[in-house]
């Protein structure tokens, strides 16, 4: 149970609804993960092998059992083959998210998705000039499909490259294929991970991560950057926009709807059925004053970015929602969803209500979702849920009070457009000095680590120094509930970046968009290199992701140093055991693509690390450390 809450986390509503858990009887991710201690040595250092049935075979990290598997897999390749998997199973889920968005503007493109349309005409004729299609006397709607159609091919196709992966430097193009490791078709190089690391494929430790660079750069500049391209055509592109965050958006006296998840194809048609006349009616009739959407995770930075929904918290708040006992659905689609869900809106009136044809939870009401009926089903979806507020037991009601304002909706165009529509401004900015450089802080919560205390007091330390923060993910909605994502908290940067921040009254950490927006940020650092002629790993930046736990944050992680970005990881990648891969991922790979990563567990630490090397950089500049 929830003892020692203060350990826990560092966000008082957080804590809260842990001592809630607690006094209820409810068992949270935190209790989960205290009943798995100790952990399994074997896994945490990456050494057991599952992949063909003479195994399970595991290696003995002290050197006095078996120093290798069945098949004769020493650790180091073990290792190299786990990783290679997490990869792909990362890319693998950012990129099938951008194919079901494709999929989506396909439909919208052929008239047969109602209710989605094209938003941003201006971004949809940048994409057709960019993939070579005539707009010429065509529809909207018939360029849509010839890109819809392009783009789908970007998945499937043998060779390469990948269209997007033209916007990176042309230095950092070289180095790719120099390496060897310029991505071919998406899907291909995920199955090629898959194949390598069957029995009896590769087994060159080097050469299977080499592979799976490749793969995540087909994640990075291919799969996530494809998601974030067709949502904002679908969508709109973010631009600056306000709201809240933290338990404390959800309302005591409104239908509390909770969209969960990744997919803005879904979450986008929800926050459009609640705001119908209709819906709001039937609120009313039900008792409620209204209808209140708000967020978890990254399907939740989505609609925060382009509508300004609130985000009621990140991964690890998940449960402790629906432990308010004022959510009356959880509305999931996939990714970063517990199963554990299904089980503890059994223990409130909440429905926990799953939507997506590829992913079934126990214990969930299941209503699927279909883009030719997406403005009906959400509405039957929200219906559910307004009709479920009378169950509302008000006396299990404990809503934190606790919610911050953000400012949010930084897309690399907002960006450049605050400057003026070119980085030259930041760029002056940072050849001054004022600003040291950037760091982009991202990834997920993990229990391992003290909720939010490495995102927080990274980030913290970072603008202190004048480093400019850009954010995704769980780590910018940790940001934005520590009100880091408002204008007044450039007061905490250091002098020179809270002058950059006061003269364009923006906050020193901004808010870059979902997971799959890492993609804006390579955009914005391809941009800048751009301007200045050099290659991306010439840049003052460096990344982190502090708390991450996922398989996506892999590829990420993978695909930033294979981008040229120093990268330092707040939690321990299941690669100690193997010595080689351990160097290969902290030496190695400098030598590769001119980045490699480091792990630091203490956030102070990391900041100092990430410090550190924007100096090299610019010195390596001229710029002086
Ligand atoms: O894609 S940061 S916990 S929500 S994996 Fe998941 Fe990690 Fe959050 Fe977004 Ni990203
Ligand atoms: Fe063991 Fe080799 Fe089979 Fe893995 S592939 S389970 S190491 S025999």
């Amino acid at each position: 149970m929830a003892k020692n809450v203060q350990d826990k986390s560092i966000d008082p509503a957080t804590r809260a609804m842990l001592l809630e858990a607690d006094r209820a009887g409810i068992e949270t991710a935190w209790d989960r993960f205290e009943k798995q201690q100790p952990q399994c040595g074997f896994g945490m250092l990456g050494v057991c092998c599952r992949n063909c049935n003479m195994g399970p075979c595991r290696i003995d990290p002290f050197g006095e059992g078996p120093d290798r598997g069945v098949c004769g897999a020493t650790a180091d390749i073990i290792v190299a083959r786990n990783l290679l998997r997490m990869i792909a199973a990362g890319a693998a889920a950012h990129s099938d998210h951008a194919r079901d968005a494709v999929m989506t503007f396909k439909e919208m493109a052929e008239g047969k998705a109602r209710g989605y349309q094209i938003k941003d005409g201006a971004k949809l004729a940048a994409l057709a000039a960019e993939y070579g299609i005539s707009t010429e006397d065509r529809s909207p709607e018939e360029v849509a499909l010839d890109l819809a159609n392009l783009l789908l091919s970007e998945f499937g196709k043998q060779t390469g490259p990948i269209q997007f992966t033209r916007r990176a430097p042309a230095k950092r193009q070289k180095v790719w294929e120099a390496a060897g490791i310029e991505p071919r078709g998406i899907d291909r190089e995920i199955v090629e991970c898959m194949h390598r690391t069957h029995m009896g494929v590769d087994n060159d430790p080097v050469h299977l991560l080499l592979h799976g660079l490749r793969t995540s750069i087909a994640d990075g500049w291919g799969g996530s950057m494809i998601a974030t391209e067709v949502q904002d055509v679908l969508f709109g592109t973010p631009t600056p926009t306000t709201s809240e965050s933290n338990l404390g958006v959800l309302k005591a006296d409104e239908v509390n709807i909770i969209v969960h998840g990744h997919e803005p194809i879904l979450s986008e048609m929800i926050v459009a059925a609640a705001e119908d006349p209709e819906m709001i009616a039937l609120a009313e009739k039900m008792g409620a004053k209204g209808i209140s959407v708000s967020g978890i995770c990254c399907t939740g930075n989505e609609v925060l970015m382009r509508h300004g929904v609130p985000t009621a918290g990140n991964f690890l708040q998940q449960e402790l929602a629906v432990i308010t006992g004022a959510v009356e659905a959880m509305v999931v689609d996939v990714q970063c969803v517990m199963p554990a869900l299904g089980n503890l809106a059994g223990c409130y009136h909440t429905k926990f209500i799953s939507t997506s044809p590829k992913a079934e939870f126990p214990g969930a009401l299941r209503m699927e979702f279909r883009e030719d009926e997406a403005l009906e089903i959400a509405k039957d979806i929200v219906r559910a849920a307004v009709e479920n507020y009378p169950n509302r037991d008000r006396a299990r009601v404990n809503i934190p009070k606790e919610k911050t304002g953000c400012m949010v909706g930084f897309s690399a165009e907002a960006i450049l457009g605050a400057l003026g529509g070119t980085p030259k401004p930041l760029i002056d900015a940072i050849v001054s000095g004022a600003v040291r450089g950037v760091g982009a802080v991202v990834g997920c919560n993990n229990p391992k680590v003290q909720h939010d205390f490495g995102h927080i007091n990274l980030v913290r330390e970072l603008i202190k120094n004048d480093v400019l923060v850009v954010t995704t993910g769980c780590n910018a909605i940790a940001c934005a509930k520590a009100g880091l994502l408002q204008p007044e908290a450039a007061k905490e940067a250091g002098p020179g970046l809270q002058a950059v921040c006061e003269a364009l009254a923006v906050p020193p950490v901004l808010h870059m968009g979902s997971c799959v927006d890492i993609s804006r940020i390579l955009v914005l650092a391809a941009a800048i290199a751009d301007h200045l002629g050099v290659d991306i790993s010439d840049l003052p930046a460096a990344g982190a992701a502090p708390e991450w736990m996922s398989e996506k944050a892999v590829s990420i992680g993978a695909y930033v140093i294979a981008s040229g970005v120093y990268t330092v990881l707040g939690t321990v990648p299941p690669v100690l055991g193997s010595p080689e891969v351990t160097d290969v991922l902290t030496k190695g790979t400098e030598g590769v693509v001119g980045a490699s990563f480091a792990v630091e567990p203490d956030p102070f630490k990391a900041a100092k690390l990430m410090i550190e090397k924007i100096a090299e950089k610019r010195e390596g500049l001229g710029l002086g450390a």
